[in-house]
């Protein structure tokens, strides 16, 4: 692992999501995914507006945070900019992709220098804001955007904690995960174990995480020590953001419709690229650019976009 990915990062997701050891479903028979929305769809101004208004984050959410490494929050998006997201996701997904993938796991990274709503979310004072002050960092740094459209009949996300992967020096970094539209049980919402539970059962892991062994060890030892991981669905405008210690999964798509979600990971500024990246870091060379190991990470396309001022 020590050598350096040389594939894409789309070639990096394939092979990832090999890495779950019960990869494979049964094919059939799959359910049908939630109703599609109906509703209003933002437009261009009212989605960057609303991206760019404060949240009224609680004290307890942060503690929450600080407490299990993950939370979850309600109300971060209206249906109608989830709508708008949805849509200008699907056009670009569809434009990479075509519309028949079956089993696949997609990514496309890297849009927001591209596309304006993309750049509207990856760069939004809202979400920033809010990631800055779950980290407790006076600013924050965007790594990289994505979206992640887990196709029909995609198996499971491999057991892993972030900070395996992102070749930062830094333990302030957090992801956020904004879902495109309702993810019930059926299409794999995102799994994240409390920080107490994986201390509880999963201490003194082998440091194997680029391994399918690895995947598997952390399951049994998951279901050994009866600790289960916070696994319910998510309502339209929910959010949740993880810390790079806290370890997740999320379950196959069983489902005909894709379980789609934008994602952003954010650090502290001032962390630096480690001195050796590892395969397990797939394309960190396009996220920070001409950034060298070892070097501060602060690129033209990690521009700072969180503060833990409150938004004015
Ligand atoms: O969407 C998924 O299934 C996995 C996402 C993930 O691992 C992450 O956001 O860190």
């Amino acid at each position: 692992m020590a050598t350096p990915w040389t594939g894409d990062d789309q070639e990096w997701w394939d092979w990832y999501m090999t890495l779950a050891h019960d990869a494979d479903i049964a094919p059939a028979p799959l359910l049908p995914g939630p109703r599609s929305a109906t509703g209003a769809v933002a437009s261009d101004r009212e989605v960057t507006e609303a991206l760019a208004a404060p949240y009224a984050l609680p004290d307890e959410a942060v503690a929450f945070f600080g407490r299990h490494g993950f939370v979850r929050l309600p109300h971060v998006l209206a249906p109608a900019v989830v709508a708008a997201l949805a849509r200008c996701a699907d056009r670009l997904l569809t434009a990479a992709h075509g519309t028949d993938n079956p089993g696949r796991f997609l990514a496309l990274e890297q849009l927001w220098p591209r596309e304006p709503l993309m750049r509207s979310v990856a760069l939004s004072r809202r979400l920033g804001d809010i990631a800055a002050r779950l980290l407790g960092v006076d600013a924050l740094r965007l790594y990289h955007d994505n979206i992640l459209s887990k196709e029909p009949l995609c198996g499971r996300t491999p057991w892993h904690r972030d900070s395996d992967h992102y070749p930062l020096d830094s333990t302030a970094v957090v992801t956020s995960w904004i879902p495109l539209g309702e993810i019930p049980d059926a299409m794999g919402p995102l799994a994240c174990l409390s920080r107490r539970e994986a201390a509880r059962a999963l201490s003194g892991l082998p440091a194997s995480p680029h391994r399918r062994s690895y995947d598997e060890l952390v399951a049994a030892r998951l279901h050994e020590a009866a600790a289960r991981p916070v696994a319910t669905p998510f309502a339209v405008g929910e959010v949740s953001f993880h810390a790079s210690d806290c370890f997740h999964t999320a379950g196959p798509n069983r489902t005909t419709a894709p379980r789609r979600v934008l994602s952003c990971t954010y650090y502290e500024d001032g962390s630096r690229i480690v001195d050796e990246p590892t395969a397990l870091s797939g394309a960190w060379t396009d996220f920070v650019p001409g950034v060298r190991p070892g070097e501060v990470a602060a690129s033209a396309l990690n521009p700072v976009v969180g503060t833990r001022a409150p938004a004015s």
